[in-house]
């Protein structure tokens, strides 16, 4: 594999999964304490009290980047730390934690991405409507103000939104992730929330002229695959890709939501939460596209199902602790149609990683070599697409550590580093010494 000298090597965390120190140093409560804390929410009713404790062992985890010789780190600003209430009254002690991690990974040359919402809206919002009142979208402006106006000389990597698509749908219909909403009606008005919200922090970014900021979304991509050769299984499962990535890339880079969803969606909405304008202001410049890609979807046409009248077959083949597919494939797919109907935009991989079953050996080892063979082929794919073209500018793995997966609490494992949870001590897993030889084979200090 060649990748480009200046490429960004990264892994990935959010805020929730991995600090901990929930209520500590004046930090308010975010929707994610309290649908953790609600019995049977998450598995084994886990919660992110404590997570990896990373607010208090940050500087050993720099460390452990250093040592990884990561280039790039994706980390996401916990809204309820700096803003308690969600807005007006700012946590100096809540901002002081993220100019300390900044300025660690700054004196370590590590470049800094930050994400704004990683899902863990404060909670005092949620009382007042939450993402469905159009209010929050201007509290939301607000915060991502405040940040710019902290760290926007010392952040180059802005993500206003990690996968909007997860945060509406599976935290306004499914219900599986907070605030546990289950009305799809309202999971759109969400979804335009979030979008709107992303338009309007682009919006106070720009105001900064910062000549190194660059603003961009993350959004989790998928490919679909029809489950035979008939023409309504192809159908259908590009019916399913529109609404899974063209709901949320669409009306960024056209300004329009895919018009064949909208008499579908017609008998849920009457959409009257598009305000005017409104499609205007979402359909800006972004300098970069965030990626996550994790597996593809098989889709037969099922009339009966509703609302869209799909199915999602069962994965094949080799799966995940997660039950997730391995389809390298899928990924060069997700990036050649992003840039075929989207035109040359940056993308950096923001998200892509594995789940297994780690176990530590009595020797203090993890053997994680499916994870190995995971990312390997996952970024041969990576390489292949920077080679037909497409300008991949990084690649971050999720994540740097094992931490709290959202409703399946601490059960499932991602990391690069083990996390032993009754000491919290970090063990190197078999693929961080595999990611660090990665690294370190392409870039040249
Ligand atoms: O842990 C999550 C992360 O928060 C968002 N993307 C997918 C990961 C794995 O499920």
């Amino acid at each position: 594999m060649t990748f480009p000298k200046d490429f960004l090597w990264g892994a990935a965390t959010a805020a929730y999964q991995v600090e901990g120190a929930a209520f500590e140093d004046g930090r308010g409560p975010s929707i994610w304490d309290i649908f953790s804390h609600t019995p049977r929410k998450t598995l084994n009713g886990d919660d992110g009290d404590v997570a990896c404790d990373h607010y208090h062992r940050y500087e050993e985890d720099l460390d452990w980047m250093e040592k990884l010789g990561l280039t790039a780190y994706r980390f996401s600003v916990s809204w309820s730390r700096v803003l308690p209430e969600g807005k007006r009254r700012v946590n100096e002690k809540g901002l002081d934690f993220y100019a300390r991690l900044i300025d660690g990974l700054l004196n370590r040359g590590i470049t800094p991405i930050l994400t704004i919402y990683h899902w863990d809206l404060p909670q005092a919002l949620q009382e007042k409507g939450g993402w469905a009142n159009r209010d929050t979208t201007d509290r939301y402006a607000e915060y991502a103000d405040l940040l710019f106006r902290r760290f926007g000389d010392l952040v180059p990597y802005w993500i206003t939104h990690n996968e909007p698509w997860v945060a509406s749908f599976m935290g306004h219909f499914t219900g599986e992730h907070a605030p546990g909403i289950q009305d799809l009606p309202t999971a759109l008005t969400v979804a335009h929330h979030l979008l709107l919200s992303h338009s309007k922090a682009v919006e106070a970014f720009r105001t900064f002229h910062l000549p190194d900021g660059k603003i961009g979304i993350t959004n989790v991509l998928t490919k679909g695959y029809p489950a035979s050769d008939k023409d309504e299984d192809r159908q259908i499962a590009l019916l399913f890709e529109r609404l899974q990535n063209g709901w949320f890339l669409d009306p960024i880079f056209t300004g329009s939501y895919p018009l064949e969803l909208i008499p579908i969606l017609a008998s849920y909405s009457d959409f009257s939460f598009i305000k005017e304008g409104d499609m205007e202001k979402i359909n800006q410049p972004i300098d970069f596209l965030g990626i996550n890609y994790y597996f593809r979807n098989i889709v037969r046409h099922a009339p009966e199902a509703q609302p869209l009248g799909f199915e999602i077959l069962p994965p094949q083949g080799e799966l995940t602790a997660m039950g997730w597919e391995v389809y390298p494939q899928g990924l060069l797919e997700v990036l050649k149609n992003v840039h075929s109907q989207y035109g040359s935009i940056p993308i950096l991989i923001t998200e892509n990683g594995a789940a297994y079953d780690d176990l530590l050996t009595p020797d203090g080892r993890v053997e994680d070599r499916k994870r190995i063979q995971f990312l390997k082929s996952h970024l041969e794919k990576v390489d292949e697409a920077i080679a037909q073209g497409i300008p991949v500018i990084g690649y971050c793995v999720w994540s740097l550590m094992d931490n709290f997966e959202w409703a399946y609490g601490y059960s499932k494992r991602f990391g690069l580093l083990y996390i032993d949870y009754a000491t919290l001590k970090r063990i190197p897993k078999e693929s961080f010494y595999w990611y660090r030889e990665l690294i370190a084979k392409t870039v040249t200090i």
